[in-house]
């Protein structure tokens, strides 16, 4: 059978993304919200300095950025630039800038090797790259390695180039007599806007081509889900309106539509951190009086058990929403109990903008576990493993169809036949079933995918690494469960040369070796295992269900 969404079909107009977030909405801004001071409210607001951006600034900023960009580096419709950097409140025009001068963002893990940034930016085709100090040697090295002029990196956050040689990007004026203000058109339908990086079911990262209507739907529908959660923009029910911690990584597809646009289209105040720490976390929440915030499951873990959290006063926070990673049910208890809280679980993919299902904070006691019912405009299948479609309560892959669905990996056509079915439904290669109400529970993965802190680790391009080391042999790396903090780690079973010790010391060594060859997410914390051989079929395909299901064993021991 196929699932539609219980909720009215939303129009999503044909603009794009810069049209519907400054100028269709421009107007709401002003003439909507009771507080005529509105446009003055602070959006972004750096949790660090405390400088922050209002609507007007954030556009003009953007605005002369994306002049900038169209005087200064020729820019044209499809451009490319590569956005290097942790959260920061510029994130916000440099992305918008780019958009509005018709250009696509690359978005990055700004703790990327070099390697793994020269990989993105290389198979992105980016123009240049916009980065924070702290990260310029990184970006210079693999700006150098793939052939981007230096003055091509440009900085973004507070801190200046101390040698003067990188402009911040509000230098990047337009200097040109010629007419540079008007928006680059685009076809919102086509056209690109990002370019996030997913492994998807199989093999290494590659480039999700989001089109503009794709964002621009996901924002709409993902809006209009969240309403039912009562939020209230500024300048809302008591003048004051709904506060969020911003402290997802904006590189990453649940931060970039989630906050970066949603705040935005919808007003909620968004208080920005460049990193994870729980301490600041709670401070910011308690000053700022911060009442929701989105985030993955080892941050609920965080509110949930680390005692720093009794040292702050939390009562401002109203709900949490997790998402990104398996949540269990007993994290959500242990908000409640120590909060009186509720989380609510949402889910989605690179692929589909990201947000398909969403549960409501209304419905988060009566359905624990679940991710909730589709949002608007959506429509899914459970299927077995012969695409067979399955029905309510049986679990299979979940495919899904909707406006905020993909155009597809950048430079990989042939991959569609296996990503979509004929019908044109996306194959998310993960396990689950609805319930009677329309209720979403995910069970299982069956692509290869790792959610380290919902952070991705794509097993073959481990594999790949560590296949490249003279003393090893074979590896087959898979998902383990780390129950102590309840989350997802990649663990190798590793098949060594002849003659090479199988003992801890050597594993110590190779686990270091990765490290330092790899983003800090991607370290295998889940350990290594010796074994004599990788469980493979007649054709030579590893069979990583087997070590899959060998690892749960040792795992509950
Ligand atoms: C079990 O992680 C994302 C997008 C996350 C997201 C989550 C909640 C967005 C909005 C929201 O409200 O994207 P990717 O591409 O990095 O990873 C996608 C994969 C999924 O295929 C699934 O395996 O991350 C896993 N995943 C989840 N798993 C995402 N959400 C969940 C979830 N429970 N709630």
């Amino acid at each position: 059978m196929v699932f539609k969404s219980s909720h009215a079909d939303l129009a999503i107009p044909e603009v794009d993304i810069w049209t519907l977030l400054f100028e269709r909405h421009e107007k709401e801004w002003k003439d909507d919200k009771a507080d005529t001071t509105n446009n003055m409210t602070e959006l972004f607001i750096d949790g660090e300095t405390g400088s922050a951006y209002n609507f007007t600034q954030l556009k003009n900023t953007a605005l002369n950025f994306g002049k900038g960009l169209k005087s200064q580096w020729s820019w044209k419709k499809g451009d490319v630039l590569g956005i290097f950097s942790p959260n920061s409140i510029d994130y916000a025009p440099v992305a918008f800038g780019t958009l509005w001068a018709g250009g696509v963002c690359s978005t990055a893990n700004p703790t990327y090797t070099v390697k793994e940034l020269a990989f993105q930016m290389k198979d992105s085709k980016v123009k240049g790259i916009a980065t924070q100090l702290a990260m310029l040697p990184t970006a210079l090295e693999a700006a150098q390695q793939i052939g981007i002029p230096e003055d091509r990196i440009i900085l973004i956050g507070h801190d200046r180039d101390p040698s003067g040689k990188h402009q911040h990007f509000t230098q990047l004026k337009s200097t040109s007599l010629l007419n540079l203000s008007y928006q680059t058109r685009v076809d919102p339908k086509k056209d690109l806007a990002f370019l996030v990086y997913s492994s998807g079911t199989t093999g290494l990262p590659k480039g999700v081509m989001l089109s503009h209507t794709n964002i621009v739907a996901n924002v709409l529908q993902f809006s209009s889900a969240e309403k039912r959660s009562g939020l209230h923009c500024m300048g809302g029910q008591d003048g004051k309106g709904d506060k969020q911690l911003a402290v997802l990584p904006f590189y990453h597809v649940y931060g970039l539509t989630c906050i970066l646009h949603a705040t935005v289209w919808d007003g909620y105040q968004a208080i920005a951190l460049p990193k994870f720490e729980l301490e600041k976390a709670c401070k910011l929440i308690q000053d700022y009086q911060v009442t929701f915030a989105y985030v993955p499951p080892p941050i609920i873990l965080g509110f949930a058990k680390h005692p720093i959290v009794d040292r702050y006063d939390l009562s401002s926070l109203k709900w949490l929403n997790s998402g990104a990673a398996p949540l269990t049910k007993e994290l959500v208890d242990a908000v409640w109990e120590r909060l009186t809280i509720p989380t609510k679980q949402g889910y989605g993919l690179s692929e589909t903008a990201p947000v398909t299902h969403m549960q409501s904070v209304l419905e988060w006691a009566k359905f624990k576990g679940s991710v909730g019912p589709l949002m608007a405009n959506m429509e899914a299948k459970v299927v077995d493993l012969d695409g067979k479609e399955l029905s309510v309560g049986e679990d299979g892959e979940i495919w899904v169809r909707g406006p905020n669905v993909f155009q597809g990996y950048l430079n990989r056509p042939e991959l569609a036949k296996d990503t979509f079915s004929e019908c044109g439904f996306f194959k998310t290669g993960d396990i689950g079933h609805s319930d009677s109400k329309g209720n979403f529970y995910i069970t299982d993965r069956l692509k290869e995918l790792i959610k380290y802190k919902g952070f991705q680790v794509a097993p073959a391009e481990l594999e790949g690494i560590l296949l490249g080391h003279s003393e090893i042999a074979d590896a087959c790396v898979i998902p383990a469960f780390d129950r102590e903090r309840s989350e997802e780690v990649p663990r190798v079973y590793l098949v060594m040369k002849e003659g090479v010790p199988r003992t801890d010391e050597k594993a110590k060594e190779l686990i270091d070796w990765v490290a330092s060859k790899v983003a800090p997410h991607k370290q295998l914390r889940g350990g290594i295992r010796f074994i004599d051989e990788v469980p493979k079929n007649p054709s030579g395909k590893i069979l990583r269900r087997v070590l899959k299901e060998q690892a749960k064993k040792e795992d509950r021991a």
